[in-house]
């Protein structure tokens, strides 16, 4: 079984994430996503809206996704890699050459973005909303 993985905050779930896990799916037999922690978001300097047990539920719900863990730290990736049994790492393009060091455990791969589509662009629609 070809093993896959992909971190990330996945606040405010999107068809960009979706494209993504799709993607990222198709590379092998079973996608494990490492799911930022709220203490995590804060070091990444990101207020997620839901929390991670929400983030988590919807994740699970996506039949792209065969397992979700929890992302606490920059340095597990290696770690989980080799727990998890790890063949395939993928990230979107905007992280492109920033885990190259994960090539000497498995293939790692950066799939373009969706375009015009992201989180922080939903939370502007909202707060729009409120104002407007
Ligand atoms: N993404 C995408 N297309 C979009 C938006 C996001 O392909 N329109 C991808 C990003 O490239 C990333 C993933 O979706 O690979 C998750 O994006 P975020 O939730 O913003 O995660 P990020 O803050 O990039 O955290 O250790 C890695 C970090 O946890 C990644």
């Amino acid at each position: 079984m070809k093993k896959v993985i992909t971190y990330g905050t996945f606040d405010l779930l999107h068809y960009g994430h979706l494209e993504l896990f799709r993607r990222a799916r198709e590379k092998g037999d079973y996608l494990v996503v490492g799911l930022s922690t709220d203490e995590f978001n804060q070091g990444k300097g990101k207020e997620s809206h839901f929390n991670y047990e929400k983030r988590a539920e919807m994740l699970k719900a996506i039949r792209y996704i065969d397992e979700v863990i929890p992302e606490s730290n920059w340095e597990q990736k290696a770690e989980d890699i080799k727990k998890h049994d790890i063949d395939v790492f993928v990230m979107g393009g905007d992280w492109e050459g920033k885990f190259d060091e994960l090539k000497e455990l498995c293939d790692v791969v950066y799939l373009p973005r969706t375009p015009d589509i992201s989180s922080s662009a939903i939370k502007k629609i909202k707060e729009n909303k409120h104002e407007g």
